[in-house]
């Protein structure tokens, strides 16, 4: 069954849908120059790989039972719209939306729109770096930001979500 269709058979048929299939992914977003990782500034940025990354979040959100999408784009359009799409069949969202952390409304109001639980990170202690860095549009609409704790802060934010989920 696709959402449409769940949607197109009433509430109660596209409340289970989502509590069988939607409760169950997590969106790993990433954001613009990230595809980089590991292969530049290794002393800011850590030398662990996109595909590292996204491996280890499928892997340690697996233990809790989500399946993960996973998607980095240097446009901010296509962030959101992957965030849109997360309504049809996604639980909660990672998100590092990199530079557009600090600046982009645009992805702060398609978080605010799907109403999902979502979880900020950030490599880097984005607060011991360059002023134009301490803010993000982001945090406001996260329920929950790591900064600074490299890679493994991904997995903090898995674990997190995973817990929320849960209750
Ligand atoms: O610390 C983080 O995770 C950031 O979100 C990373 C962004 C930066 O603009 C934010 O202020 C903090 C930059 C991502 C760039 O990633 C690169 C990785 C390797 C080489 C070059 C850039």
């Amino acid at each position: 069954m696709t959402p449409k269709l769940a949607q197109c058979l009433g509430s109660t048929v596209l409340r289970r849908y989502r509590t069988t299939v939607t409760e169950r992914r997590l969106l790993l977003v990433n954001g613009p120059n990230l595809n980089l990782l590991g292969t530049r500034q290794p002393e800011v940025y850590g030398t662990t790989t996109l595909a590292d990354i996204e491996a280890r979040v499928a892997e340690v959100a697996a233990e809790s039972g989500l399946d993960t999408r996973a998607v980095q784009s240097n446009h901010e359009g296509v962030l959101v719209d992957a965030i849109h799409a997360a309504r049809a069949d996604c639980a909660a969202i990672v998100i590092n939306p990199a530079a557009y952390s600090h600046t982009s409304v645009a992805i702060a109001d398609a978080l605010r729109s799907v109403g999902l639980p979502v979880a900020e990170v950030h490599l880097s202690n984005i607060h011991a770096r360059e002023e134009f860095r301490h803010h993000s549009y982001v945090s406001a609409v996260a329920d929950m930001v790591v900064a600074g704790a490299g890679a493994l802060g991904y997995e903090m934010a898995v674990r997190y979500l995973a817990e929320r989920l849960a209750r």
